[in-house]
């Protein structure tokens, strides 16, 4: 007969809350579990509260919210672990600390605070030095006409991301969201502060969904604070992060790496790569890239940044 394998409990980490790491649990066999441990009063608890071996801390290794982690020790009636095994990230966002995150949603509102181009590159060059896909989304729809909404969208398009624009306040297309927020994705929602990243979150969630109970007064402080980072179910099987705003992203220190975080640029070199092996697409006789799009006066002013930045 088989038997629950305590061994192999395996479960993401969704929530971080000072000391203490939620992890959610894979699926596993509850008949198993109670013919293993006998019957609990309710069905198994779904998320555990853990803290980590003290083997993981002394190796340094940190586990963030996105990780998989193998988790031992468990206490179902008082829904406590401890995770004794981080798995391989394939991607680590620094700010804020995300494991795995497979897309990068950059919130910018169409007013209040009204769109700054400049801002709104800098959150992007950002967000593709991670490597990770970025979707760009145009927060408080019903402050602009409609003429302006589609205008704006259509520059972004151009810019070469996937765009949607929402009200959070009227809920005006907050029906694309899903399609939007993709299938089975660990997305986080960046962008400045003020632009409606909270509101969006609030919309999206079922109120049910919210974890409530099972934690105890020490772990419920907090929960509102901004070094606190969870990821809440959204959409067809995805999670998104809300981030606290902070309102200039950093752009790297690699002049190199500058042209390839422009799909203008990008897309370019893919069809007719420069000739110029280290170009930096500036003023070079015979570089090939087609220097006449919105941003690239705004490639230009970062590659100086980043080259001041170097001297
Ligand atoms: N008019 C309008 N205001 C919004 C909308 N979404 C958010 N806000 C307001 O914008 C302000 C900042 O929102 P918040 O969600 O805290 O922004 P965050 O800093 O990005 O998380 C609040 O006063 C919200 O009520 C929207 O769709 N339309
Ligand atoms: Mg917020
Ligand atoms: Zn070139």
């Amino acid at each position: 007969m088989a038997t629950f394998d305590k061994e192999a409990v395996f479960g993401m980490v969704v929530a971080l809350q000072a000391n203490y790491l939620e992890v959610e649990l894979d699926n596993f066999d509850e008949t198993l579990l109670s013919q293993s441990i006998g019957a609990l009063k309710d069905s198994p608890p779904k998320r555990l509260l853990c803290t980590r071996r003290n083997r993981l801390i002394h190796k340094g290794l940190e586990v963030n919210v996105g990780d998989r982690v193998l988790i031992e020790a468990i206490d179902w009636q008082l829904s406590r672990a401890v995770i004794s095994d981080v798995k391989p990230r394939n991607t680590f966002l620094p700010r804020p600390a995300v494991s795995n995150v497979t897309l990068i949603i950059i919130a910018l509102s169409l007013k209040n605070p009204s769109f700054d181009i400049d801002q709104a590159s800098r959150f992007l060059i950002a967000g593709e030095l991670s490597g990770v896909d970025v979707k760009l989304l145009l927060t408080k729809r019903d402050l602009v006409e409609l003429g302006e909404v589609d205008q704006q969208v259509e520059r972004l398009r151009a810019w070469g991301y996937e765009t949607i624009a929402i009200s959070s306040k009227t809920g005006v297309a907050i029906e694309e969201i899903n399609e939007f927020l993709g299938t089975g994705q660990l997305s986080v929602l960046c962008g400045p502060s003020g632009v409606g990243k909270t509101s969006l979150l609030n919309l999206l969630l079922p109120k049910a969904s919210l974890p409530v109970g099972d934690l105890s007064g020490k772990l419920q402080r907090g929960r509102h604070t901004t070094r606190h980072i969870e990821l809440y179910p959204v959409g067809n099987g995805s999670r998104l992060a809300d981030t606290p705003g902070f309102n200039r992203a950093h752009i790297g220190t690699n002049p190199n790496k500058l042209a390839i975080c422009f799909p203008e640029i990008r897309i370019q070199l893919h069809n007719f790569p420069c000739r110029f092996r280290d170009c930096l697409h500036r003023d070079e006789l015979g570089c090939g890239i087609d220097k006449s799009w919105e941003r690239y006066p705004f490639y230009r002013l970062y590659l100086e940044e980043i080259l001041n930045s170097c001297r």
